[in-house]
């Protein structure tokens, strides 16, 4: 079926994280004016969007998801004019700006928050939810994302509000009509300022089963709240009344971050007819390394496997095929970095791994996503001790699981954090090899060196999303997945038309043998060798290929 063509299919998109990424005024904080400074090297890159974590006023207990005033700027990160000069000067360089958007909660210290605590009366009090305790305890058993419960006692009026993350981000009651006509007003205010989208933060959670029952006991001893909050009963209804009131007046992407989900929810979320989103964020490749031999859920140091990674992006590849839109990424604000979890970030291998993992993913059909520093192989960090911690999520699972519970040692933790830890990502981005970099690789992994070393990370990303940009089968090609058993190699097809691409990627650090280019006639499009082993893929290469043949000739086609 052909798919129908978007501008935002056919981009490729860069998100920045703007805490870490440029600090034009020398305060040890990334800014507007900084990200400014620097399209010139988005442009070089070759991205069509930005997608900005939040720059709304915050007290950053969740550096910005926690909101206190939509339609301010961070006093840290500069001024609304200085956002205006950002929005001009990026349209200026064609590229299009998108909006982080956060309304499942906002911080508790927005103005709606203060007044809504004050008292049971208060006009404001169904913006957010409150229930009576039970037995002198929580209302339910729901653990926070963030660790402890997911109710928070308040004095004032002796009642619990709901948190899902932590208790500075409070849940707001989507029930309340009053609440969804302020966030499409405060979207349209942002829409009307000519921005080119939102990615809406966890919404997938903005609908809450209203009997807010027990939920499903965890190792830990806190129930999950997911089977009650994830894609809950009016979620598609809320979205399609959005879409009508705000989305459908403007020419937008849009993509939800849906963590935990399904395929069948997120054809719904992300359905071709375009009456809710774009596309969603699914969470199950990410996610796929975590579980058995975990401390709970996402503490491990376990590293996903090719095995698993594979059939969970197949499926997603051909399961949504012509009803709905992929998002693909490996990295953002929230993931430790690619090039440590999927690939090998030993010295001799990091480059490489680097650059076969962006093939692997920026030749599947959807849209791409480049989280900063990624164009640039950046790694995992190391933490020594807690002081290295800066996320409340961090935190938060130190105090639980080696402090109160007791469950694991200090060593166990931060082993867990190497591996696992949103810090990962937030580390300053590596643009020289000067002092401020501040991060142990930065001498030797930096935007200045990549940009004068034509083998670099930086340039294969910059040849890829060209690649993109210029063939239209990399878009909207049909995804065909090739040797689904092999035990080292990724490997699949794309088709439209009488075009075939081969694409075929060793994620091991060994030879793999692989027969796939035999006797195949093409073009090669991109590989990260220069020379090519007869039967063999060597340690990490990538390689693809464009047969021009009709389809119809043969399997594989013929070259012209
Ligand atoms: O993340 C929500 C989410 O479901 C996860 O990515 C979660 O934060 C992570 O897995 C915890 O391990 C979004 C934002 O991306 C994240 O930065 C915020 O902290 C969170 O929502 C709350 O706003
Ligand atoms: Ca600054």
């Amino acid at each position: 079926m052909a798919e129908t063509h978007a501008w935002w299919k056919e981009a490729v998109i860069y998100q920045i994280y703007p805490r870490s990424f440029m600090d034009a005024n020398g305060d040890g904080i990334g800014d507007l004016a900084g990200i400014t400074q620097r399209i010139p090297y988005l442009s070089k890159l070759g991205v069509d969007v930005v997608w900005l974590s939040p720059v709304y006023a915050s007290p950053n207990d969740d550096n910005g998801y926690d909101i206190s005033d939509y339609r301010a700027i961070m006093k840290d990160f500069g001024t609304m004019e200085d956002f205006d000069t950002l929005l001009a000067a990026a349209h200026k360089a064609g590229i299009k700006i998108v909006m982080d958007l956060v309304v499942n909660h906002t911080s508790d210290e927005h103005a709606w928050f203060i007044e809504s605590r004050k008292s049971c009366t208060n006009p404001y009090r169904d913006y957010y939810i409150w229930r009576d305790g039970k037995d002198g305890k929580e209302p339910n058993n729901w653990e926070s994302c963030f660790s402890g419960p997911a109710w928070q006692y308040d004095e004032a009026t002796g009642q619990y509000y709901l948190h899902l993350f932590s208790k500075k981000q409070v849940d707001l009651n989507w029930e309340n009509p009053r609440v969804r006509d302020e966030v499409y007003d405060l979207m349209t205010f942002w829409c009307d300022k000519g921005i080119d989208g939102f990615r809406m933060d966890v919404i997938s959670m903005i609908s809450k089963d209203q009997r807010f029952p027990d939920g499903p006991v965890k190792p830990d001893g806190y129930g999950d709240f997911s089977p009650y909050c994830i894609s809950g009963p009016r979620v598609h209804e809320f979205l399609q009344e959005m879409n009508q009131r705000v989305l459908s007046k403007y020419d937008l992407l849009t993509v939800g971050e849906a963590a935990g989900v399904t395929i069948d929810e997120a054809k719904k979320y992300a359905r071709s007819d375009g009456k809710e989103l774009g596309m969603v964020f699914q969470f199950e490749h990410v996610g796929s390394g975590n579980g058995k031999g975990s401390i709970v859920e996402k503490w491990t140091t376990g590293k996903p496997k090719l095995r698993n990674v594979r059939a969970i992006l197949n499926k997603w590849q051909t399961e949504l095929e012509g009803c709905a839109w992929n998002s693909l990424y490996w990295d953002n604000h929230d993931q430790p970095r690619c090039v440590s979890m999927f690939g090998n970030d030993a010295p001799e291998y990091r480059v490489r791994s680097a650059k076969m993992l962006a093939t692997c993913l920026h030749m599947m059909k959807g849209t791409p996503y480049i989280y900063q520093g990624e164009e640039l192989g950046m790694t995992n960090t190391h933490f020594k001790g807690l002081d290295d911690c800066r996320d409340v999520e961090e935190k938060n699972a130190w105090q639980q699981f080696v402090v109160d519970q007791k469950r694991v040692s200090p060593e166990t933790m931060l082993a867990c954090f190497d591996n696992m830890a949103r810090d990962n990502a937030r580390t300053p981005m590596q643009w020289d090899a000067s002092k401020n970099a501040g991060f142990p690789n930065y001498t030797e992994i930096n935007a200045a060196s990549e940009i004068s070393d034509p083998d670099s990370v930086f340039h294969y990303y910059q040849k890829l999303i060209k690649l993109r940009h210029e063939h239209e089968i990399i878009v909207y090609g049909r995804f065909v997945p090739l040797l689904e058993d092999d035990s080292s190699i990724y490997a699949y097809a794309r088709e439209q038309g009488g075009q075939k691409l081969l694409v075929a990627c060793n994620w091991t650090k060994d030879e793999a043998p692989c027969t796939l280019f035999e006797g195949v006639n093409g073009t090669e499009l991109i590989s990260n060798y220069k020379e090519h082993k007869k039967g063999a893929l060597q340690p990490y290469e990538a390689r693809v290929i464009l047969l021009k043949g009709s389809l119809s000739e043969g399997a594989v086609g013929a070259a012209d």
